[in-house]
Order: structure tokens, then C-alpha cells, then sequence
């Protein structure tokens, strides 16, 4: 493999086309990646395909099939490094090589075990072979997810918050507030497609009283898991969240010693209920929770707040990536801190950097940083 010649502008031009093709995945292929993959002969694209469901074709068989001959001498731009296994679909190198292709260019290398060293195999082969293009961060970004699972046992966690300009949530204590427009809104429902479970605070399932299922553009393959951190069990029986308990799975993080009536009664109401060690009268061990997460498939997890629980998973290194919804409003001295006590040196000292170039939605502006890793 080698990433000599340099690429040309087109070359980026048609991997970044992979990458966007990728994209359409969303919510459909997890835990795989999302994966997109571009044909292009004598300069003209002859085929895209992308990774579209879990289980499915890979972005390049789609795209191979959808080229038939013609594939013959092309170049093939891939997001991903293509795969060399045979897992639930045969392994794309092979289909690659049997295509004729001339070429492969692809973005990030396979951390996969079975699955990676798709590149090496392929320029054994005698096919011209540029990649991995992408450094590690880059890589990351894209399927964050995806390859945080080869780094770490617990889910990665994503914090999406909607902030006012002086760095509030909510208007007061208790009161709720809708900050973002409904683009921000509507946005929240196809990026919550793509997770696993959709984590909120005790204070914020009571005072919001959120659903937390997904409504919008993309109907995920599986329906996240909602997931409500409630310490003193307090959470009342005809919160929204238990509406649709018999469809979307709802479970309730309480503290061990919570009182034995209030866990039948959450039960009772439809949540799976999962009685934690706590560390403060407030505040669970989250280190335990995530690992619960984990354990059952959980790998991806969307925190939606409030600020305490955001300001816990800060505190705990537990944020890979943060969606931070800029709100133009100012709330003032009476509104609710975005981090009421964030306090660990240890999170003031994590870097953030940018995943993608920030977003107007509406009048709302998306930024989203990843954590840089040591
Ligand atoms: C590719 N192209 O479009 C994707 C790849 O269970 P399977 O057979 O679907 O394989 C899943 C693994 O294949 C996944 O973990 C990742 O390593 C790779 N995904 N590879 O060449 C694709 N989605
Ligand atoms: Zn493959």
C-alpha cells in the first residue's frame, strides 16, 4: 500500500462524494459503519453505491453491480479500507479484484480484525492501491462509533445541548424551556436515528417530560433505547416517556437503595428498571451504567441533559463528541447554567476539535467537536 502518487483534486473531489454517499446509512447500518463507494472511468463516474442496511450489501458490491463491465479499469474511491472477509456478505476485496477495477483509493483503514488489511490484499494482488487517505481523527470522525468500539469497553457518548449565547438551557429552575427552532428540532430526530440509547437526567425526563423516541426524516433500523437516570426513582407514572414503553425500550438507572415500592411501581409503568451504586445523594456512578449499556449492545449513546448530567459525563471523561446548539437569546442571571458544577480539572484539560464545519439550522447554529484523543 501507499499513498504515493499524490492524490488530485478529482481524487478528493470523488472520495469525499464517497464519503457523502456513505452518509445515507445513517441510521440504517449500526454498528457497522457507514460506508459509500464512487466508480469513475476516463474521468466520468460510471457507479455509486453505499452501505444502505445493516446485514446488506457492502458500498462497493452495490456499486460493482451497478457498473457491470464497466467497472473494467476504473478507479474505485471508498470511504472505508474494502473488506477482505467473508461476513454476512461476501468479501469486497474480491468482488473488487473480480470486477477488473485498476484501481482503489479508499479514506480510513479497517480496524477490523477479520476485516481490515483489505488494502494490503488487494495491491498484492496488482491493483493500484492509495490509502489509508485519511489520518486517524478524520477517520474517527466519520464512524466514531465504529471505531470507538475497537479502543474501549464503554459506549461512546455523545452530549447534545442546546445553549443560550450567555450559556444557559433553560429559562429557570425547573421551568420548561424550548430553546432551538424547529429546524434544530427536527435535526435532533434524525441524529438520535443513529444511536443506540438516548440518555437523559431525572431532573430533565420530570421537567421537560420528554418522549425521547425517534419522529423525524430517518426511521432508525432498531429504535434507540431511552434511557432516564432517576437516582430517587422519582419519576411519576404518567410521564411521557412511559407512553410508548410497549414499543421503545425505557430503562430507568436508579440508586441500589432506592425504595423497593417506587422500583415496582416504575416497572409497573412499562420501564425495565436497574437499580446502580450511587456516588452522591444525586448522582449515580456512571462509570457503572455506561459499562451496563455496553454489555447489553448499547454502543452508541445520545445525552440530551440536563446540565448536571452533562456536566457528570464531562467531569467522568465519558463525552467523545459534543452537539452544541448555539441559541441566539440571551437568558440571563434567573436562567439555569448550562454546567450548574463542572469541576474536574481533568475536563477543563480535554481538548475539542472540530467533526465537522458548524451549521446554520434555522437560527440556531450546530457545532460539533470531537474529543481529541492523547
Ligand atoms: C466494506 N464496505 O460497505 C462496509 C464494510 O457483517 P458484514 O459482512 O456486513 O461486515 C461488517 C464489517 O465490514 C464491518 O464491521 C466493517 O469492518 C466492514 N464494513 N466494509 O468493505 C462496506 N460496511
Ligand atoms: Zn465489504
Amino acid at each position: 500500500m501507499s499513498t504515493t502518487p499524490p492524490l488530485s483534486d478529482a481524487d478528493r473531489a470523488h472520495l469525499g462524494r464517497a464519503v457523502a454517499l456513505g452518509r445515507r446509512g445513517w441510521g440504517r447500518v449500526h454498528p457497522n459503519p457507514m460506508v459509500g463507494c464512487v466508480l469513475v472511468r476516463d474521468g466520468e463516474v460510471v457507479a455509486e453505491g453505499w452501505h444502505g442496511e445493516f446485514g446488506g450489501p457492502h458500498a462497493e458490491t452495490v456499486a460493482l453491480e451497478a457498473a457491470g463491465p464497466a467497472a473494467r479499469g476504473a478507479t474505485a474511491y471508498v470511504s472505508l479500507e474494502p473488506c477482505r472477509h467473508e461476513g454476512k456478505t461476501p468479501a469486497c476485496t474480491r468482488a473488487l479484484m473480480a470486477s477488473g477495477v485498476a484501481r482503489v483509493v479508499f479514506g480510513a483503514a479497517d480496524p477490523g480484525a477479520e476485516s481490515g488489511g483489505g488494502g494490503a490484499e488487494l495491491a498484492r494482488a496488482g491493483i493500484e492501491v492509495v490509502g489509508p487517505v485519511f489520518d486517524e481523527p478524520e477517520a474517527h470522525s466519520l464512524n466514531p462509533a465504529f471505531h470507538h468500539r475497537f479502543a474501549s469497553a464503554l459506549p461512546w457518548v455523545a452530549l447534545k445541548l442546546a445553549v443560550s449565547l450567555d450559556g444557559r438551557i433553560a429559562e429557570r429552575e425547573g421551568v420548561r424551556t424550548t430553546l432551538s427552532g424547529s429546524e434544530s428540532a427536527a435535526a435532533v430526530h434524525t441524529l438520535r436515528a443513529g444511536f443506540d440509547g438516548i440518555l437523559v437526567g431525572g431532573t430533565t425526563g420530570r421537567v421537560d417530560d420528554p418522549l425521547l423516541t425517534v419522529r423525524g426524516a430517518v426511521e432508525p433500523r432498531v429504535p434507540p433505547v431511552r434511557i432516564v437516570l432517576d437516582p430517587a426513582a422519582a419519576i411519576p407514572s404518567d410521564a411521557a416517556v412511559f407512553e410508548a414503553a410497549a414499543e421503545v425500550p425505557l430503562w430507568v438507572f436508579t440508586r441500589d437503595d432506592a425504595a423497593e415500592a417506587e422500583l415496582e411501581r416504575l416497572e409497573t409503568a412499562g420501564a425495565s428498571v436497574h437499580p446502580v451504586p450511587a456516588i452522591g445523594p444525586h448522582e449515580l456512578d456512571l462509570g457503572h451504567v455506561l459499562r451496563h449499556c455496553a454489555v447489553a449492545g448499547v454502543g452508541a449513546i445520545l445525552c440530551e441533559g440536563g446540565g448536571r448530567l452533562a456536566a457528570s459525563l464531562l467531569n467522568g471523561d465519558f463525552v467523545r463528541r459534543l452537539y452544541w446548539v448555539v441559541v441566539p437569546r440571551l437568558l440571563g442571571t434567573e436562567g439555569v447554567p448550562a454546567f450548574p458544577d463542572v469541576v474536574g480539572s481533568d475536563a477543563a484539560g480535554v481538548v475539542w476539535t472540530p467533526a465537522e464545519p458548524a451549521r446554520l439550522r434555522g437560527p440556531d447554529t450546530w457545532i460539533t467537536l470531537d474529543r481529541r484523543e492523547a
